[in-house]
């Protein structure tokens, strides 16, 4: 890969960055340079062309977990600073990636993505977790993420939209009864989801957590809840906090593609979590190092470098 460029195209503005933590969410206009923007486009079309083990078609809404482990342009996305920078300088603090996946809707009718927030898919807790989502393709307000203003900070984490049904399923309640037990005894020694989750997965190889309150109908009351959207375009970076109630719109046909990275990025404050209703595998360098429910990610700096942070720049 040619050397790319090595800062964004502008700095993150103080409303941009207050408006992120104050409503959770900030379309960040023109920023990401565009040989960045081909890098990715060049990444998603390499990702997508090779499905692997973790790679889902729910519909037409195909995504994949990952996908910057084994695509050089998208590995280089989430490495070399440019988005470290833009994530950093919005939360304000040192930033290191997390974990990505990508979002890929072809030309036809587009399905539209439910509502859900992030955290409650992974074994990692905290405030500092914040999403980053670019494309290569333009993207229409009726077609692109929406979230709710402000429910970052609502304090409630909902059930998953995923994992098998433990009121349907003995083996799942047995495995997810298996798994709560050592979480609250503080036993945990594996994750639910092992290493071997990265050859063969799906969104149903954990068991959902049934105690969790269900996503609220948001489409059935739109006007009830404050709802904010953008019209995106490439070189803009959407970044939402990883707790926001969040879903993109579909419904309708669309002549082209909907090409999506989406990379999520921890903060000072992020810790492991033992969920026994996790659904999405832990990275998988994590694994040898059997981290406990509670160690902040910063324990891992083999894992999770820290990519930008305000002291270095
Ligand atoms: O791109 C989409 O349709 C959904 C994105 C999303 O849910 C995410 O990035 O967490």
């Amino acid at each position: 890969m040619a050397t790319l460029s090595t800062s964004a195209l502008r700095s993150v503005t103080d409303e941009e960055s207050a408006a992120f933590h104050r409503d959770g969410a900030v379309l960040l206009k023109q920023v990401l340079p565009t040989d960045w923007v081909a890098a990715a486009a060049d990444g998603l079309d390499a990702a997508i062309a090779n499905p692997d083990g973790m790679s889902t078609d729910i519909g037409t809404l195909r995504v994949d977990q990952f996908p910057a482990a084994r695509s050089s342009e998208l590995g280089s996305l989430v490495t070399e600073g440019v988005l470290a920078e833009i994530v950093g300088s919005t939360l304000g603090a040192p930033v290191s990636f997390y974990m990505d996946q990508l979002f890929f809707k072809p030309a036809g009718h587009v399905p539209p993505t439910p509502w859900h927030q992030d955290t409650c898919y992974y074994n990692v807790d905290g405030h500092d977790l914040i999403r980053a989502w670019v494309s290569p393709d333009e993207v229409p307000r009726d077609l692109s993420v929406e979230v709710v203003r402000g429910s970052h900070l609502w304090n409630t984490t909902y059930a998953p939209l995923a994992g098998r049904d433990a009121d349907r399923d003995e083996d799942a309640r047995e495995t997810f009864a298996a798994a709560e037990a050592q979480v609250q005894a503080g036993t945990a020694e594996a994750p639910v989801l092992g290493a071997d989750a990265h050859q063969e997965w799906d969104y149903f190889s954990g068991v959902r957590d049934q105690r969790l309150p269900p996503v609220p109908d948001i489409n059935a009351s739109r006007d009830s809840f404050d709802i904010l959207g953008w019209h995106y375009e490439p070189g803009d970076v959407l970044l939402f906090h990883g707790h926001i109630l969040h879903s993109a719109l579909g419904g309708r046909m669309a002549e082209s593609s909907r090409r999506a990275h989406a990379s999520m990025w921890a903060g000072p404050d992020v810790h492991y979590l033992h969920r026994a209703g996790q659904i999405i595998p832990d990275p998988v360098a994590l694994y040898e190092h059997k981290p406990q429910s509670g160690q902040p990610l910063t324990d891992f700096p083999d894992v999770f470098p820290i990519r930008w942070s305000p002291d270095q720049n």
